[in-house]
Formats: C-alpha cells, sequence, structure tokens
C-alpha cells in the first residue's frame, strides 16, 4: 500500500504545549522503518503547514483559542488528504492536537461524497470533543472538532474546506470515553453518535466490545477513518500526552483493536493525535504510537 505521512506539528488546539512535537517523536520511535517492515511505500512526507509556535502567537477568541490559525492549518491538511485519496494512498496524520482532525476529515469527506460512500469515523480517545462555543470550558479547540465535524458549532469551524457537513454523526463510532463534561454529553445524545465507554467496556469485555464495532462497520459503512488520540491509553504505559486520565485501555487492548480494525478491510486513513514528549517518559509514548500504527497496517505478532 501507498501511503501519505502528514505531519501536523500544531498544539493551537490544546493548554498543554508540546503536542508540537508529537510527529518528531513518532519519526525518532522508527515510524517509517516500521511501516517499511510491513512492505508499504511511503510515497510522501511532508508537513503541509508552516506555522509559528503558540507561544509567538495571539489566543484571539477566547472561545475558540488560536481559530484562524487552526483553520488556516486544516485547509491546508484537508487538501493534502484529499490528494492522498486521490492517489489511493492511505493518509496517516501526525499530531499534533486533536484540532487536526478537523482537517483529515474535511478532507476525506470532500472525496467520499464524490464518490457516494458511506464515510465512518472510529474515535478512540478518552474525550468526546464533542463540544461547540457555547458549551465549551476551555475554548480549546481540540475539544471541539469532532462536533464540528459532523455539523455542531460555529461556521468556522462547520464549513471548514467546504461548506457541507463532513461526517454523519451516526457513522462515528466511540470507543474508550471516560471523561464527558455535562453539555457535551447531551449534544452526543442528540447528534445519536455511537458510544462504548469504559465502563461499557468493563460491563461486556473487551472482545464483546471489538465485536460491536467491527459488526458496526462491515454493516454501517463503506470506508472507516481511524482517529486516535493516544490519552485512550492509561497513562500507566503512555504518560506521554495532553491530558492523562486514569482507567483507560491497557496498551494490548489498544494493539489488540488495531488489528482487528485492520482485518475490516475499510480502514482507509488513520491519524495520530495528542503525543507530548515534554510529557513522556524515555519517548514511551511516541513508541507505542507507532506500534499502534504497525498493527494497524496489519503488523501481527505471528
Ligand atoms: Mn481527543
Amino acid at each position: 500500500m501507498d501511503i501519505h505521512i502528514l505531519e501536523m506539528p500544531l498544539d493551537y488546539g490544546a493548554n498543554r504545549h508540546g503536542s508540537d512535537m508529537g510527529p518528531s517523536a513518532m519519526r525518532l520511535a522508527g515510524l517509517k522503518e516500521k511501516i517499511q517492515q510491513l512492505g508499504h511505500n511511503i510515497t510522501r512526507s511532508f508537513s503541509p503547514i508552516e506555522f509559528r509556535p503558540q507561544e509567538y502567537e495571539e489566543i484571539y477568541d477566547e472561545k475558540a483559542k488560536y481559530l484562524p490559525l487552526i483553520v488556516k492549518a486544516c485547509n491546508n491538511l484537508a487538501q493534502s488528504v484529499k490528494e492522498a485519496i486521490n492517489k489511493n494512498a492511505f493518509p496517516l496524520v501526525l499530531g499534533g492536537d486533536h484540532s487536526i482532525a478537523l482537517g483529515t476529515i474535511a478532507g476525506l469527506s470532500s472525496e467520499y461524497r464524490k464518490k457516494n460512500l458511506r464515510f465512518g469515523v472510529v474515535y478512540i480517545d478518552a474525550h468526546g470533543d464533542f463540544n461547540t462555543c457555547e458549551t465549551t470550558l476551555t475554548g480549546n479547540i481540540h475539544g471541539m472538532c469532532l462536533a464540528a465535524s459532523c455539523g455542531y458549532g460555529i461556521k468556522p469551524l462547520t464549513e471548514l474546506f467546504e461548506k457541507e457537513t463532513k461526517v454523519d454523526s451516526e457513522l462515528v463510532f466511540y470507543i474508550g470515553l471516560r471523561d464527558v463534561d455535562p453539555k457535551e454529553r447531551e449534544l452526543m445524545h442528540k447528534a445519536k453518535v455511537k458510544t462504548l465507554t469504559m465502563a461499557d467496556i468493563d460491563r461486556i469485555g473487551f472482545t464483546e466490545s471489538v465485536k460491536q464495532l467491527i459488526k458496526f462497520i462491515k454493516t454501517k459503512t463503506d470506508v472507516v477513518h481511524v482517529s486516535v488520540d493516544m490519552d485512550v491509553i492509561d497513562p500507566m504505559f503512555a504518560p506521554g500526552v495532553g491530558i492523562p486520565l486514569p482507567g483507560g485501555l491497557t496498551y494490548r487492548e489498544i494493539l489488540l483493536l488495531m488489528e482487528e480494525l485492520a482485518k475490516t478491510n475499510k480502514v482507509k486513513s488513520a491519524e495520530i493525535v495528542e503525543v507530548n514528549p515534554v510529557l513522556d517518559v524515555r519517548n514511551q509514548t511516541a513508541a507505542m504510537a507507532v506500534e499502534i500504527v504497525g498493527r494497524l497496517l496489519g503488523g501481527t505478532i505471528y
């Protein structure tokens, strides 16, 4: 398979700085070698943005911090993702904070809409990222990206890249949720997203959870984007993330999840976000991110 690696060294969407170094940390942890070992070709590898660090920029809007910068960066990313899909390549987007999902999903949606494909998003995250400017407690856009992709929120975000709603919220499937704001939860219910929270996973078991997700993918979608926020993993394993929250997936669980997703043959793009080397221990979170990508791209133990 041809792969385009798109690096988004940007942390405008988050309070904690440092995830702008995520792509570099994953590169150092051997991402390219891992992908090549699996027999894939990296036909492009670049960053579609050239931005100054958050510390040098203005916040612009307290309810949507760094809005113009994020919109610009995500427009560039959307264009590059679109080009990858057009060339039959797999866009692998490296964050950066989760606000970049706005750009990834916009680019994918633009191509899949033309082809009339049922486009699903598997959102692997401790958080809902389903706030709007009205409900946000922080003004951080990484907490709004999925709501905006589903058509909720302010126009600069919902109409980013193209006017249309990017993804049908009923084709969004969350796994690993464990922190959702009250108002955010209301909107998620209204939008009818599918959810398997950590409590659901504990009730029915991980194997059954994965089975339900795979069944959903097979019956409801033609093509799937996998968005992995590293904070879904328990900080015991992955300490290098912006918002560490106990009670997450184990390293083994997320690897199994990736293997099962790969087997559906419907995953045509992915992004790995919120690797924060400043908070990491000996780059172990970035190393896990590399292993996660490997399993999603067909790697197996035996
Ligand atoms: Mn997130």
